[in-house]
C-alpha cells in the first residue's frame, strides 16, 4: 500500500478502516478505490525474494503442468482452461459463445446442445464449479452459469465440451453457482440476481409497484441437467456456496431493501445470508407441497418470512450491508460471507445451523463465530487447508491472510492477531484461489487471484486492457507473487484441479453421444461413416456425406443446385492423436472442427450459384493446403 493511495482514499474524507460502517456510502467510495490503482509496485527486494517460488512454478517446454485450472471466461462466454503452475492457457471451451475455430454455435452438434436458447450469441461466465464425490473432484463434469441469458451450462471433462444447456425460467441473470460435494454432485445450485415481477408479461409495466417481485434459487440435477426445484426468497441473490455434509447451501442478498436505484441497494446497514436446507427442501417436494408456476412444471417453494415467521427450510442470517463472496472452508466447518461495503468477513459455523432451523437462538446472529476487519472492499475468500483463509481487498488492491481461529478467539473478546500478512496485488482483485480450495483435498500450494486492472503491468493496448491473473506461492509462511498472467475479458472465477483428477480422452469414441443425432441420420440413410462418401438428396435437402483422412476429403467435389439446404456430415477417419482437421466453405460463414474419430456435421443454404472452394481449417499435413474441394452449385432453372 503506498502513501499515495492513502492520500487518495483520505481525500474523500474517510478513515482508512471501518468507513464503510455507518454511513450510506454510495458508488462514488469503489470507484475512488478504481482512481487509486497503479500506485503500488513491487520493490527489488520482494522481487529477489520470490526468485526461488519462480523457480518452482517454471514449467519448462514439454514439461507437463500439475494442476488444471477451469477459468470462466466472464462476458467471452467460453470457459477456459490453464495449467497451472505455468499459467499456460491449454483450451477455450466455447459454451455461450459462438467460436470460429470449432463452429460452436454453428454445428448441428452444437445447436442441439445450445437448444432454444440458440439464437442468443453471447453469455456472461463467472462461476466454475467442477463434479465431486465424498469432497473431491471426480473428473466427471464442470458446470458454469450465464448471468447474461439466465443459463447454466454442463461441460464433459473427459472431452473439454459443453453437452448441456439449461435455461433456468421465472428469474433474471444466473450470478452464482455452486453444487452439492457430498456424497456426490446430484444437485447444482444457481441464484437469480435480481428481482423481477411474476407474471413479467409486462400487464403492469404501468403499475409495477403493484406486481408482485421477487428471485429464486434453483436447484439443476447434475445428470439430466432439468431444474428439479426453485425456492422463492426475501432480497435477492449473489453468491452461493454449500456444505460438505451435503445438507446446507447458503447466498448473499445485497438487495434485502429490493430497490431498483442504487442508493435503495445500500439503505439497510445489514443486508444477510440466505441459509437452504436441502432435505427439507427435498421433503417438501416430495410431500407434493409445492406450487407451479404457469409456463413451467418445476416445482416452486415459498422460502419467504410470513408475518416475520420462517420457513422449515430457509433461514436468513443478518450480515453486513451489501456482502458478495460465500464460501466454505474446506475442513467444512465454516461459512463465509464477505462484506464487500463492509471491511469485515463474517464467519458462521455450520455445527449450530440444525439448531438454528430447529429455531433454539434467539437470534439468527448466534451462528456468527467470527467477524474479523480485513480492510477495504473484501469480495471473495479462499482457504489454504492449513487453517489460514485469504481474502481479496478490492479497494485497497490487497489480498490478506488471516487466520480462522484466530480470528474466532478474537470474536470471544481475546487479544491476538489474525492477520498473518497482507500483499499488494495489481489491481483491484475480484476472486481467488487456492489449489483445491472447493475440496477436501485443499494442498495449500497456489494462490490465483484474478485482478479487474492490469493498467501499467503490460504492455497496453488502447483503451480496453487485458485483466491480470496473478499467481502466489502459498506453500510457506508468506505469500509470494511468482507470475502476472494477462487474461481476456474477464475470468471471475477458477477452480483449481490436480492434473490426475482429470482423465481425458485422446481421440473421440466412434459411438460418443456427443454427435449422436448425425449417427443417426448416417443410420437412416443407410451410410457407412467409416467408409462411405455419398450425396442424398431428399427434396431440396442434400445430406453429403464425407470421411478426412490427411490431407484430403473423401469427396473433391460435390453438386447441389442453387438454394438446397446443404447438411455437410464430417467423420475423421484419422487415428493419430492430435490430428484434427477442420471444414470450411469459402464465402459461407461455413467453418467447423473434426478431431480424430470425430462426426461433425453442418447446415446451410447454397445461396450461390458457381464454384465454391471448401477446405481444411486445421494445419493437418504438410499437404494441408491441398486439402480442399468444390461445392458446385448449379443455377436455377
Ligand atoms: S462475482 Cu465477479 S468478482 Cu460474479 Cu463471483 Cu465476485
Ligand atoms: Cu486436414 Cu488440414
Ligand atoms: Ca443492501
Amino acid at each position: 500500500m503506498s502513501d499515495k493511495k492513502i492520500t487518495e482514499v483520505e481525500k474523500t474524507g474517510l478513515s482508512r478502516r471501518g468507513f464503510l460502517g455507518a454511513t450510506a456510502v454510495t458508488g462514488a467510495t469503489l470507484a475512488a478505490g478504481a482512481a487509486t490503482v497503479g500506485t503500488s509496485m513491487m520493490s527489488r527486494e520482494t522481487l529477489a525474494a520470490t526468485d526461488k517460488s519462480a523457480l518452482k512454478a517454471h514449467v519448462g517446454p514439454a514439461e507437463l503442468d500439475e494442476y488444471y485450472g477451469v477459468w470462466s471466461g466472464g462476458q467471452s462466454g467460453e470457459v477456459r482452461i490453464v495449467g497451472l503452475p505455468s499459467m499456460r492457457e491449454l483450451m477455450r471451451i466455447p459454451v455461450f459463445n459462438r467460436c470460429s475455430a470449432t463452429g460452436w454455435g454453428h454445428t448441428n452438434e452444437s445447436k442441439a446442445i445450445l437448444g432454444k436458447s440458440a439464437h442468443l450469441e453471447n453469455g456472461d461466465t463467472h462461476h466454475p464449479q467442477a463434479s465431486m464425490t465424498d469432497g473431491r473432484y471426480d473428473g466427471r463434469y464442470a458446470f458454469i452459469q450465464d448471468k447474461a441469458n439466465t443459463r447454466v451450462a454442463r461441460i464433459r471433462l473427459d472431452v473439454m465440451k459443453c453437452d448441456k444447456v439449461t435455461t433456468i425460467p421465472h428469474v433474471q441473470a444466473i450470478h452464482g453457482l455452486h453444487l452439492q460435494r457430498v456424497p456426490s454432485t446430484k444437485l447444482v445450485f444457481a441464484c437469480g440476481e435480481f428481482i423481477a415481477p411474476y407474471p413479467n408479461d409486462g400487464k403492469l409495466i404501468d403499475k409495477l409497484d403493484e406486481a408482485e417481485h421477487f428471485t429464486m434459487y434453483s436447484a439443476l440435477d447434475a445428470e439430466t441437467m432439468e431444474v428439479a426445484w426453485q425456492v422463492i426468497v426475501d432480497g435477492n441473490l449473489d453468491n452461493t456456496s454449500t456444505c460438505f455434509s451435503g445438507k446446507y447451501a447458503v447466498a448473499t442478498c445485497y438487495n434485502s431493501e429490493m430497490a431498483f436505484d442504487l442508493a435503495g441497494q445500500m439503505r439497510n446497514e445489514r443486508d444477510w445470508l440466505t441459509i437452504f436446507n436441502i432435505p427439507r427442501i427435498e421433503e417438501e417436494v416430495k410431500a407434493g407441497r409445492f406450487i407451479t408456476l404457469a409456463d413451467s412444471k418445476v416445482p416452486v417453494l415459498d422460502g419467504r418470512k410470513k408475518n416475520g415467521k420462517n420457513t422449515t427450510f430457509t433461514r436468513y442470517v443478518p450480515v453486513p450491508k451489501n456482502p458478495h463472496g460465500a464460501h466454505t472452508s474446506p475442513d467444512g466447518k465454516y461459512f463465509f460471507a464477505n462484506g464487500k461495503l463492509s471491511p469485515t468477513v463474517t464467519v458462521i459455523a455450520i455445527d449450530r445451523l440444525d439448531d438454528l432451523f430447529n429455531d433454539k437462538f434467539a437470534d439468527e446472529r448466534e451462528v456468527v463465530v467470527a467477524e474479523p476487519e480485513l480492510g477495504l472492499g473484501p469480495l471473495h475468500t479462499t482457504f489454504d487447508g492449513r487453517g489460514n483463509a485469504y481474502s481479496s481487498l478490492f479497494i485497497d488492491s490487497q489480498v490478506v491472510k488471516w487466520n480462522i481461529e484466530d480470528a474466532i478467539r478474537h470474536y470471544n473478546g481475546e487479544d491476538v492477531n489474525y492477520i498473518r500478512q497482507k500483499v499488494d496485488v495489481h489491481y483491484q482483485p475480484g476472486h481467488l484461489k487456492a489449489s483445491l480450495a472447493e475440496t477436501r483435498d485443499a494442498d495449500g500450494k497456489w494462490l490465483v487471484v484474478l485482478s479487474k486492472f492490469s493498467k501499467d503491468r503490460f504492455l497496453p493496448t488502447g483503451p480496453l486492457r487485458a485483466e491480470n491473473d496473478q499467481l502466489f506461492d502459498i506453500s510457506g509462511e508468506e505469500m509470494k507473487l511468482v507470475h502476472d498472467g494477462p487474461a481476456f475479458a474477464e475470468p471471475h472465477d477458477i477452480v483449481i484441479i490436480r492434473r490426475d483428477q482429470i482423465q481425458t480422452k485422446r481421440v473421440w469414441d466412434r459411438d460418443d453421444p456427443f454427435f449422436a443425432g448425425a449417427l443417426a441420420q448416417a443410420k437412416a440413410d443407410g451410410v457407412n461413416l467409416e467408409s462411405e462418401n455419398k450425396v442424398i438428396r431428399d427434396g431440396n435437402k442434400v445430406r453429403v456425406y464425407m470421411t478426412s483422412i490427411a490431407p484430403a476429403f473423401g469427396l473433391s467435389e460435390f453438386s447441389v443446385n442453387e438454394g438446397d439446404e446443404v447438411t455437410v456430415t464430417v467423420t475423421n477417419l484419422d487415428q493419430i492423436e492430435d490430428l484434427s482437421h477442420g471444414f470450411c466453405v469459402v464465402n459461407h460463414g461455413v467453418s467447423m472442427e473434426i478431431s480424430p474419430r470425430q462426426t461433425s456435421s453442418i447446415t446451410f443454404i447454397a445461396s450461390k450459384p458457381g464454384s465454391h472452394y471448401y477446405y481444411c481449417t486445421w494445419f493437418c499435413h504438410a499437404l494441408h493446403m491441398e486439402m480442399a474441394g468444390r461445392m458446385l452449385v448449379r443455377p436455377k432453372a
